[in-house]
C-alpha cells in the first residue's frame, strides 16, 4: 500500500480528482491511500496565516516555512531532509524543480510514503527546498499558479506503475518512454473513415510485419514530435 499525503492551501481542489479510472480502482483495491491536507491546519495563529511578504521586496506573497515544516514533521516524522526515513520522499512541487520524468515516477512507485507539498503564490520560503524536502520537481517548462495540478499529474503517473493497478493489461512497460520512443500510432474500426484509411499492414494479421511497422512508425513520430528524445 502506497500512502500519499498532499499538503495544499486548496485541499478541496482534489475533492473528486481521484474518483476516476485507474486511480479509483487502485484506491478501491487498497493499493494506494491518498490524503489531501489543508496547510492552514498546521498554523498556530488566530487567522491561520500561511504566507507573508518577501524579504528584499518584490511582488506577491511567499509561503511561510513554519506550517510546512510542522506538516512534514507530523506526516513524515522529520524536520530535516536527513531525517526522512528510507521509503519516504518529501516532494516540493515548484517551477524551479528538476524535471519530473518516467524514471522518477518509477522511483516514487517503489516508495511506501510520498508527501507532496503544493507551492503557491510567487514562491515558497527557500529553506523548505534547501533543508526539508528530498526532491523539488517541476512537471514542465511553463508556469502554473500552484502545484496542485502538478500533484495530480505525479499521482497519476505513479499510480499506474504500482503492480496490479492496470489490471490484466501490460501497457505500463510497452508505452511511451519506457524504451525512449513515443508510443506507436493506434487505430480501430472503421478501416476507412472519411477517406482516411488505416495502414494496410495492420489489417493483415502478420504479427512480425505489424511489429516492424509499429517500430518504424514510433521512430518517425518521435523524430517529428520529439527529436530531443533521439539525441
Ligand atoms: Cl510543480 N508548480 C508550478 N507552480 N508551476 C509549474 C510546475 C509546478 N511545474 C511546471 N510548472
Amino acid at each position: 500500500m502506497l500512502r500519499v499525503d498532499i499538503i495544499s492551501i486548496f485541499p478541496e481542489y482534489f475533492r473528486e480528482a481521484f474518483d476516476y479510472g485507474i486511480i479509483r480502482r487502485a484506491r478501491a483495491a487498497g493499493l494506494i491511500n491518498i490524503q489531501p491536507h489543508d496547510l492552514r491546519s498546521w498554523t498556530s495563529d488566530k487567522h491561520h496565516v500561511v504566507d507573508d511578504r518577501p524579504f528584499g521586496g518584490g511582488d506577491g506573497m511567499v509561503l511561510k516555512p513554519e506550517p510546512i515544516f510542522a506538516a512534514v514533521e507530523s506526516l513524515a516524522g522529520a524536520r530535516r531532509r536527513e531525517e526522512v526515513p528510507d521509503g519516504k520522499r518529501v516532494v516540493l512541487l515548484s517551477p524551479q524543480g528538476k524535471q519530473f520524468t518516467q524514471s522518477l515516477a518509477s522511483e516514487f512507485a517503489d516508495c511506501e510514503h510520498l508527501i507532496l507539498i503544493c507551492g503557491r503564490y510567487e514562491g515558497v520560503d527557500e529553506r523548505v527546498a534547501e533543508s526539508l524536502v528530498t526532491d523539488e520537481i517541476s512537471i514542465g517548462d511553463y508556469v502554473l499558479s500552484g502545484g496542485e495540478p502538478a500533484a495530480l499529474v505525479v499521482v497519476d503517473a505513479v499510480v499506474r506503475l504500482i503492480p496490479g493497478a492496470l489490471g490484466s493489461e501490460t501497457s505500463a512497460t510497452t508505452e511511451s518512454f519506457s524504451d525512449g520512443l513515443l508510443d506507436y500510432p493506434h487505430y480501430t474500426r472503421p478501416p476507412e473513415f472519411e477517406h482516411m484509411k488505416v495502414p494496410e499492414v495492420l489489417l493483415t494479421g502478420h504479427h512480425a510485419e505489424i511489429a516492424k511497422w509499429r517500430r518504424e512508425a514510433a521512430e518517425a513520430k518521435t523524430k517529428r514530435n520529439r527529436p530531443d528524445l533521439l539525441k
